[in-house]
């Protein structure tokens, strides 16, 4: 089934001029641009968005981390693009994340207290919906 997912560029990809190589990452797999925005998210949307880790130690850094510059936020769709992102993704930890994958190449620890992995993508078709709605107002 087609479906729709939210990317995010983070802070220190924009930063670190990899708006174009994360995105060609998606596009190369054939997944398709539906809706596209750059904007410095605010701790309100962030906390939203975020709902799920409140009350972990690393949120507070993650709110900080993810409000401190602009970010793209994306909507890919294609035939179950969810799980086809997070797979092109990589895990969490960029310093282990496997290699042909977007953190595993292009992220590291950087020895900050929060871990700076380049990309965020929808861990669910459900999770999707939300995003999309909290990002872009719409489903
Ligand atoms: P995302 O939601 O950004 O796609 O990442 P994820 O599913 O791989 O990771 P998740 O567990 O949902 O955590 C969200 C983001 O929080 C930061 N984080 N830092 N121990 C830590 O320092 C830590 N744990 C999580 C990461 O930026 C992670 O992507
Ligand atoms: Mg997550």
């Amino acid at each position: 089934m087609t479906e729709r997912t939210l990317i995010l560029v983070k802070p220190d990809g924009v930063e670190r001029n990899l708006i174009g190589t994360v995105l060609a990452r998606f596009e190369t797999k054939g997944y398709h641009i539906a809706d596209l925005k750059m904007l410095t998210p605010s701790h309100e949307l962030l906390e939203k968005h975020y709902e799920e880790h409140k009350g972990k130690p690393f949120f507070q850094p993650l709110v900080d981390f993810m409000s401190s510059g602009p970010v793209v936020a994306v909507i890919f769709e294609g035939e179950r693009v969810v799980e086809g992102a997070r797979s092109l993704m990589g895990s969490s930890d960029p310093t282990t994340a496997p290699a042909g994958t977007i953190r595993g190449d292009f992220g590291r620890d950087w020895g900050e207290n929060i871990q700076k992995n380049l990309v965020h993508g929808s861990d669910s078709v459900e999770s999707a919906q939300r995003e999309i709605d909290i990002w872009f107002n719409q489903h």
